[in-house]
């Protein structure tokens, strides 16, 4: 997969020549490239920024570098990807924004089935809007939003998008860790999870994994699962087909106030009884 990064700041992405993705790297699974917006200036200082048009706070980046290097990252991948001058590969631009559609694991596996990625880093209040509509002609425009908060800029969004996508880029990470993926995807999250000393602290791992009952843990775990959900993601239960669980999953739910009703699970309203 060919990556490039447009950024004021390339050294904030040093952190992918480490770990899993440095690995994948250099194996050659992932092709990365960062580019400095700043080289696509032709000033003395090497502006990027300017006072927004119709007035208000802070500055915004200023179209004409964004074209120059948005052109250079078209030229450099095609290079790359050796398809110059013959059938094109198509390029999506990845715009973390907190106006961005939410970035979930399903858009994750979006991009990881495509053959180029390209980040474009906005900071101050943003981009100029022309520079994402001409892009659009160009590429696959995808502003992405990493959650309900605002960073400084683009760069730490794009660390988390790359881990994200690369490990799911076959060969990336190893059978059980992907493995371990597919069970975030069903809706709830995670059981707790122990390791040795059996006591720490005073504090006993459950007795239940301790017992060897294999589908004692395993039902022990999904009451986990539903558990936390309920209680810290309970926007997630509305989206939980109730076929899907069993009569004492339902227990635990209704237990934390949540009941299957017009066949969905249902916060019930305080102050009715069961
Ligand atoms: C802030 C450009 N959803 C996380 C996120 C992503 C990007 C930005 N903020 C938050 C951001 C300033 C300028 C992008």
């Amino acid at each position: 997969m060919r990556l490039d990064v447009v950024t004021i700041f390339p050294e904030y992405l040093a952190a992918l020549d480490l770990s899993l993705i440095g690995k994948a790297r250099r194996a050659g699974l992932i092709d990365l490239a960062v580019h400095d917006l700043r080289d696509f200036t032709h000033d003395r200082h090497r502006t990027v920024d300017d006072t927004p048009a119709g007035g208000g706070a802070g500055m915004v980046m200023r179209p004409e570098p964004w074209g120059e290097a948005l052109d250079h990252v078209l030229d450099a991948g095609r290079a790359a990807l050796g398809t110059a001058g013959g059938p094109d590969v198509a390029a999506t631009l990845v715009v973390p924004s907190p106006s961005g559609e939410p970035f979930t694991q399903a858009v994750a596996h979006e991009l990881a089935a495509l053959p180029w990625l390209a980040f474009a880093c906005g900071r101050y209040e943003g981009i100029d809007e022309r520079v994402l509509e001409d892009a659009a002609e160009r590429f696959d425009v995808r502003p992405v939003s990493l959650g309900d908060y605002v960073l400084n800029g683009g760069e730490v969004a794009v660390l988390a998008i790359v881990e994200a996508v690369g490990r799911l880029l076959p060969g990336v990470v190893g059978n059980a860790e992907s493995l371990r993926e597919e069970s975030h995807e069903g809706g709830l999250l995670e059981y707790p999870v122990y390791t040795k000393p059996a006591v720490w602290r005073d504090r006993g791992v459950p007795d239940v994994l301790l017992s060897g009952h294999h589908a004692q843990v395993e039902r022990w775990r999904y009451e986990q699962r539903l558990l936390r959900t309920a209680r810290r993601r309970p926007d997630l239960l509305g989206g939980l087909d109730p076929d899907a669980v069993p009569p004492a999953g339902r227990a635990v739910l209704a237990a934390e106030g949540w009941d299957c009703l017009d066949g969905r699970f249902q916060r019930r309203p305080a102050g009715v009884a069961d």
